[in-house]
């Protein structure tokens, strides 16, 4: 009996694509997927490993930090930066970036991640994951600077997440479309089980906080208050809406069954044009969604096209079906 293609041999068969490959990128994302193999374990022992609740800190985001979001973060860097494929690492749990220890040597890759989003879920017990996005560093071999993390989405060389959910799953891309890895506890790897994923251009299914309407700008205001209207309305058919609040539970269900995903700008804080931030959960997140057949746009722009000015930027995000996202650009158009 055969135990199924596991996530190393297909990382290693897929940088077969890439002519002149070192075997590097394949050694970096297998040391990255042992990070979520062990941060898994640690969500999925809950309250039996102590390690439920607040730090009792906060992060460069101003957020209460989860002693989840620590170790979580610990967990990455300590797999990561012994590697020698790194040349430095930004965390959201970090203000600045990670600089590799000073007797190991410096790689040619950068790594960005949200260690553990949508943390505050984690004493309810809804899903929870890793972010994570790889960059090549613009000169290998040296300490990066901050300038250096700051390329647009579509410089990424790799982007995926790590679902803790009703499994532990793995997805990712490097540019060949969207895999999905399952892991199977019993022998401790990832198995492929979702070849390709793509999202159907059109959904009948959203997802977005409607709390916050009140805070929308008008073209926002008018596609959610169209999808409300549903079969009566300017739509003429019915929608659904979901909101796990957990941006990789959101975007896992969009990737398996389609929707649209929406964090608008809103007119709260307009210091803060969106919640969510570019470099390693809106970027990763619209690479896959691109890949995916998908499209991801802060309703002005592509996002994978903005310039990063800081490395904890914030970004509206509307990603998911092309048919829908294209439409929410058409209004802010209008
Ligand atoms: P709200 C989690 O804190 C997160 O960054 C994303 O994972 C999620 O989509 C969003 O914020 C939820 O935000 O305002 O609905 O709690």
């Amino acid at each position: 009996m055969h135990i199924g293609t596991t996530l190393s041999q297909f990382i290693i068969e897929e940088t077969r694509l890439y002519p002149g490959s070192t075997g590097d990128f394949a050694g970096l994302l297998n040391d990255l997927t042992t990070a979520c193999k062990f941060i898994g374990a640690q969500v999925y022992r809950g309250g039996l490993a102590g390690v439920l609740g607040s730090a009792g800190t906060d992060n460069v985001q101003g957020e209460t930090q989860k002693k989840l979001d620590l170790i979580s973060n610990e967990a990455i860097l300590k797999s990561m930066d012994w590697t020698g494929h790194l040349a430095g690492m930004v965390s959201e749990e970090m203000d600045n970036p990670y600089p590799i220890p000073h007797s190991i040597p410096r790689g040619k890759y950068l790594l960005l991640f949200d260690p553990l989003d949508g943390s505050s879920n984690i004493d309810v017990g809804i899903s929870v994951g890793t972010i994570f996005s790889i960059l090549k560093a613009p000169i290998a071999g040296r300490d990066a600077e901050p300038a250096d993390f700051l390329q647009p989405g579509v410089e990424q060389v790799c982007a995926g997440y790590a679902l803790y959910g009703s499994c532990n799953m793995l997805i990712y891309s490097t540019g060949y479309g969207v895999n999905g890895f399952t892991l199977e506890p019993s022998i401790g790897e990832y198995i492929l089980t979702h070849t390709q994923m793509r999202i159907p251009d059109d959904t009948s299914e959203y997802a977005i906080n409607m709390s916050n309407q009140r805070h929308w700008q008008e073209p926002v205001q008018r596609y959610i208050n169209e999808l409300n209207a549903g079969k009566d309305g300017p739509r003429k058919r019915d929608f659904n809406m979901r909101w796990v609040g957990s941006m990789v539970a959101d975007v896992h269900r969009i990737l398996c069954r389609g929707g649209i995903f929406l964090y608008p700008f809103d007119l709260r804080d307009p210091q803060k044009p969106g919640k969510l931030r570019l470099l390693y959960e809106a970027n990763p997140m619209s690479y896959l969604i691109e890949q995916a057949g998908g499209a991801a746009s802060t309703g002005t722009r592509r996002i994978l096209d903005i310039e990063p000015t800081s490395l904890h930027q914030r970004v509206p995000v509307i990603l998911g079906a092309r048919n829908e996202v294209e439409r929410v650009v058409a209004y802010h158009r209008d």
